[in-house]
Protein backbone atom coordinates (compact mmCIF):
# COMPACT_ATOMS: atom_id res chain seq x y z
CA UNK A 1 0.00 0.00 0.00
CA UNK A 2 1.44 3.42 -0.55
CA UNK A 3 0.50 5.11 2.35
CA UNK A 4 -1.07 8.64 1.77
CA UNK A 5 -0.49 11.24 4.60
CA UNK A 6 -3.29 13.34 4.92
CA UNK A 7 -3.27 17.13 5.67
CA UNK A 8 -6.27 19.46 6.49
CA UNK A 9 -5.12 22.75 6.16
CA UNK A 10 -5.68 23.73 10.34
CA UNK A 11 -3.42 25.03 13.00
CA UNK A 12 -1.69 22.92 15.28
CA UNK A 13 0.26 23.63 18.05
CA UNK A 14 2.76 20.68 18.73
CA UNK A 15 4.51 17.16 17.02
CA UNK A 16 1.57 15.70 18.75
CA UNK A 17 -0.86 17.56 16.70
CA UNK A 18 1.35 17.06 13.42
CA UNK A 19 1.24 13.50 13.98
CA UNK A 20 -2.32 13.57 14.33
CA UNK A 21 -2.68 15.30 11.06
CA UNK A 22 -0.68 12.65 9.69
CA UNK A 23 -2.22 9.63 10.74
CA UNK A 24 -5.55 11.33 9.76
CA UNK A 25 -6.50 12.75 12.65
CA UNK A 26 -8.14 16.15 13.62
CA UNK A 27 -6.67 19.43 15.40
CA UNK A 28 -8.54 22.16 16.93
CA UNK A 29 -9.21 25.59 16.31
CA UNK A 30 -7.37 26.65 19.61
CA UNK A 31 -3.77 25.41 18.25
CA UNK A 32 -1.40 27.92 17.70
CA UNK A 33 1.31 27.00 15.28
CA UNK A 34 0.50 25.70 11.08
CA UNK A 35 1.29 22.73 9.80
CA UNK A 36 1.71 22.33 5.88
CA UNK A 37 2.34 19.34 3.92
CA UNK A 38 5.95 20.33 2.15
CA UNK A 39 6.33 16.95 -0.07
CA UNK A 40 3.59 15.24 -1.27
CA UNK A 41 4.54 12.30 -3.76
CA UNK A 42 2.14 9.26 -3.90
CA UNK A 43 4.62 8.36 -6.60
CA UNK A 44 7.14 10.09 -8.98
CA UNK A 45 4.58 10.14 -12.03
CA UNK A 46 4.29 14.03 -12.04
CA UNK A 47 7.69 15.95 -12.31
CA UNK A 48 8.57 15.74 -8.90
CA UNK A 49 10.85 18.98 -8.20
CA UNK A 50 14.14 17.32 -7.08
CA UNK A 51 17.87 17.84 -6.94
CA UNK A 52 19.27 14.05 -8.64
CA UNK A 53 22.95 13.45 -8.03
CA UNK A 54 25.11 10.91 -9.47
CA UNK A 55 23.00 8.23 -10.49
CA UNK A 56 19.34 8.78 -9.42
CA UNK A 57 17.09 9.32 -11.86
CA UNK A 58 12.78 8.41 -12.08
CA UNK A 59 12.52 5.51 -13.42
CA UNK A 60 8.87 4.09 -14.90
CA UNK A 61 8.81 0.66 -14.38
CA UNK A 62 6.00 -1.21 -16.61
CA UNK A 63 2.65 -1.06 -15.51
CA UNK A 64 3.89 0.94 -12.39
CA UNK A 65 3.98 4.23 -11.35
CA UNK A 66 7.48 6.31 -11.70
CA UNK A 67 10.10 5.31 -8.97
CA UNK A 68 12.62 7.28 -7.92
CA UNK A 69 15.96 4.70 -8.41
CA UNK A 70 18.85 6.08 -6.49
CA UNK A 71 20.93 3.43 -7.62
CA UNK A 72 21.18 0.48 -10.37
CA UNK A 73 22.23 -2.91 -10.70
CA UNK A 74 26.13 -1.32 -10.99
CA UNK A 75 28.62 -1.68 -8.61
CA UNK A 76 30.47 1.36 -7.33
CA UNK A 77 27.68 4.12 -7.54
CA UNK A 78 26.19 6.29 -5.63
CA UNK A 79 22.97 8.35 -5.99
CA UNK A 80 21.10 11.16 -4.17
CA UNK A 81 18.04 13.07 -4.48
CA UNK A 82 16.83 16.38 -2.83
CA UNK A 83 13.98 18.43 -2.37
CA UNK A 84 13.39 21.49 -3.48
CA UNK A 85 11.48 22.57 -0.21
CA UNK A 86 14.23 22.86 2.81
CA UNK A 87 13.16 21.86 6.28
CA UNK A 88 13.09 23.98 9.30
CA UNK A 89 15.07 21.88 12.28
CA UNK A 90 13.33 23.84 14.66
CA UNK A 91 9.77 22.78 13.99
CA UNK A 92 8.50 19.14 13.74
CA UNK A 93 8.03 16.93 11.60
CA UNK A 94 6.35 13.23 10.18
CA UNK A 95 7.87 11.75 7.15
CA UNK A 96 6.81 8.66 5.75
CA UNK A 97 8.21 6.70 2.60
CA UNK A 98 7.91 3.73 0.83
CA UNK A 99 11.09 1.59 -0.44
CA UNK A 100 12.12 -1.09 -2.51
CA UNK A 101 15.81 -2.54 -2.33
CA UNK A 102 16.61 -5.52 -4.60
CA UNK A 103 19.12 -7.85 -5.31
CA UNK A 104 20.85 -11.08 -5.21
CA UNK A 105 22.19 -13.05 -2.13
CA UNK A 106 24.89 -10.30 -1.12
CA UNK A 107 23.43 -7.06 -2.36
CA UNK A 108 24.03 -3.16 -2.27
CA UNK A 109 23.86 -0.79 0.67
CA UNK A 110 20.56 0.55 1.39
CA UNK A 111 19.06 3.80 1.54
CA UNK A 112 19.67 6.91 3.56
CA UNK A 113 17.12 9.62 4.62
CA UNK A 114 18.93 12.36 5.11
CA UNK A 115 19.07 16.27 6.75
CA UNK A 116 22.02 18.30 5.40
CA UNK A 117 23.23 21.95 5.15
CA UNK A 118 25.64 21.40 2.55
CA UNK A 119 23.25 22.20 -0.42
CA UNK A 120 21.19 20.43 -3.16
CA UNK A 121 24.21 19.64 -4.86
CA UNK A 122 25.62 17.03 -2.16
CA UNK A 123 26.53 13.90 -2.68
CA UNK A 124 28.44 11.19 -0.57
CA UNK A 125 30.42 8.25 -0.84
CA UNK A 126 29.89 4.78 -2.06
CA UNK A 127 29.23 1.12 -0.72
CA UNK A 128 29.28 1.48 2.99
CA UNK A 129 29.04 5.47 2.66
CA UNK A 130 25.88 4.99 1.73
CA UNK A 131 25.67 7.98 -0.79
CA UNK A 132 25.80 10.41 2.20
CA UNK A 133 28.99 9.98 4.34
CA UNK A 134 31.46 12.86 3.65
CA UNK A 135 28.30 14.95 3.51
CA UNK A 136 28.64 17.46 6.33
CA UNK A 137 26.45 19.15 8.64
CA UNK A 138 24.30 15.83 8.21
CA UNK A 139 21.73 13.69 10.26
CA UNK A 140 20.71 10.35 8.15
CA UNK A 141 18.20 7.87 8.77
CA UNK A 142 20.36 4.14 7.42
CA UNK A 143 18.34 1.41 6.01
CA UNK A 144 21.19 -0.30 6.29
CA UNK A 145 21.17 -3.82 3.72
CA UNK A 146 24.88 -4.57 3.55
CA UNK A 147 27.39 -5.53 6.99
CA UNK A 148 29.86 -2.96 6.73
CA UNK A 149 32.75 -4.31 9.82
CA UNK A 150 31.22 -1.42 11.98
CA UNK A 151 27.49 -2.58 11.48
CA UNK A 152 25.43 -4.83 14.06
CA UNK A 153 24.03 -6.44 11.31
CA UNK A 154 22.49 -6.59 7.10
CA UNK A 155 19.42 -5.64 8.16
CA UNK A 156 19.53 -2.91 10.60
CA UNK A 157 18.18 0.79 10.78
CA UNK A 158 20.91 3.85 12.45
CA UNK A 159 21.10 6.93 13.02
CA UNK A 160 24.20 8.91 11.79
CA UNK A 161 25.56 12.62 12.40
CA UNK A 162 28.91 14.56 10.96
CA UNK A 163 28.72 12.30 7.92
CA UNK A 164 30.50 9.09 8.91
CA UNK A 165 28.73 5.73 8.44
CA UNK A 166 31.51 4.40 10.83
CA UNK A 167 30.28 5.99 13.85
CA UNK A 168 26.10 5.69 14.49
CA UNK A 169 24.25 7.35 17.41
CA UNK A 170 21.74 4.03 17.95
CA UNK A 171 21.44 1.50 15.50
CA UNK A 172 19.00 -1.60 15.75
CA UNK A 173 17.57 -3.97 13.85
CA UNK A 174 15.03 -4.06 11.56
CA UNK A 175 11.52 -5.61 12.05
CA UNK A 176 11.09 -6.50 8.62
CA UNK A 177 13.83 -7.58 6.02
CA UNK A 178 14.60 -4.53 4.04
CA UNK A 179 15.36 -6.16 0.71
CA UNK A 180 12.94 -7.95 -1.86
CA UNK A 181 9.22 -6.27 -0.68
CA UNK A 182 8.51 -3.24 -0.03
CA UNK A 183 8.80 -1.41 3.19
CA UNK A 184 7.43 1.72 4.75
CA UNK A 185 9.66 4.05 6.90
CA UNK A 186 9.01 6.89 8.83
CA UNK A 187 10.58 9.47 11.08
CA UNK A 188 8.81 11.82 13.82
CA UNK A 189 10.54 14.53 15.25
CA UNK A 190 9.74 16.96 18.12
CA UNK A 191 11.94 19.82 18.50
CA UNK A 192 10.76 20.59 21.83
CA UNK A 193 11.43 17.23 23.27
CA UNK A 194 14.42 16.38 20.64
CA UNK A 195 12.81 13.41 20.23
CA UNK A 196 13.80 11.53 17.12
CA UNK A 197 11.46 8.34 16.31
CA UNK A 198 11.99 5.97 13.36
CA UNK A 199 9.51 3.52 12.21
CA UNK A 200 9.34 0.74 9.99
CA UNK A 201 6.69 -1.70 8.66
CA UNK A 202 5.89 -3.68 5.25
CA UNK A 203 4.19 -1.41 2.94
CA UNK A 204 1.81 -3.80 2.87
CA UNK A 205 0.35 -3.30 6.43
CA UNK A 206 -1.62 0.06 7.55
CA UNK A 207 -0.06 2.66 9.77
CA UNK A 208 3.55 3.18 10.92
CA UNK A 209 4.17 -0.47 11.82
CA UNK A 210 7.00 -1.45 14.75
CA UNK A 211 9.21 1.42 16.64
CA UNK A 212 12.86 0.70 16.25
CA UNK A 213 14.55 4.10 17.35
CA UNK A 214 13.36 6.28 19.98
CA UNK A 215 15.98 8.76 20.60
CA UNK A 216 16.85 12.72 21.95
CA UNK A 217 18.88 14.14 19.59
CA UNK A 218 19.14 18.17 18.46
CA UNK A 219 18.30 18.07 14.82
CA UNK A 220 19.25 21.43 14.45
CA UNK A 221 22.72 21.09 16.79
CA UNK A 222 23.44 18.27 14.15
CA UNK A 223 22.43 19.98 10.92
CA UNK A 224 22.33 23.69 11.66
CA UNK A 225 19.06 26.09 12.14
CA UNK A 226 18.91 25.83 8.32
CA UNK A 227 17.11 25.85 6.83
CA UNK A 228 18.08 21.93 5.30
CA UNK A 229 17.80 20.06 2.54
CA UNK A 230 16.51 16.84 3.16
CA UNK A 231 16.43 13.80 0.38
CA UNK A 232 17.61 10.67 0.26
CA UNK A 233 20.97 8.99 -0.74
CA UNK A 234 22.34 5.17 -1.62
CA UNK A 235 25.49 3.63 -2.62
CA UNK A 236 26.44 0.28 -4.15
CA UNK A 237 29.74 -1.29 -3.35
CA UNK A 238 31.71 -4.43 -4.29
CA UNK A 239 27.91 -5.58 -4.28
CA UNK A 240 25.41 -4.14 -5.63
CA UNK A 241 21.54 -3.65 -6.29
CA UNK A 242 18.69 -1.42 -7.37
CA UNK A 243 17.25 1.01 -4.66
CA UNK A 244 14.06 2.68 -5.67
CA UNK A 245 12.27 4.93 -3.37
CA UNK A 246 8.10 4.22 -4.25
CA UNK A 247 6.84 7.22 -2.20
CA UNK A 248 7.18 9.74 -0.12
CA UNK A 249 5.31 12.28 1.94
CA UNK A 250 6.23 15.19 4.63
CA UNK A 251 4.06 17.09 7.11
CA UNK A 252 6.44 19.87 9.07
CA UNK A 253 5.22 22.49 11.61
CA1 LIG B 1 26.34 -0.86 5.81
Amino acid sequence: MSRKIRFTRKAVAATAAVVAVAMGGTTTAAQAAVSVKVIDYPNFDSGPDLSLRGVASLVKPANKPTVLRLVKNKNHTTGAAWAAPKINPTKPFVASFVALSQGGAVHGDGIAFVFQGAGNKALGWDGGGMGYSGIKPSLAVEFDTYKNPYDINANHVAIVTGGNAEVQTVSATAPVNLVGKEYRGTVIYDPATKNLRVFVSAASVAGYGTQVINRTIDLAKAVGTGPVNVGFTSANGTHYGVQDIISWTMVAG
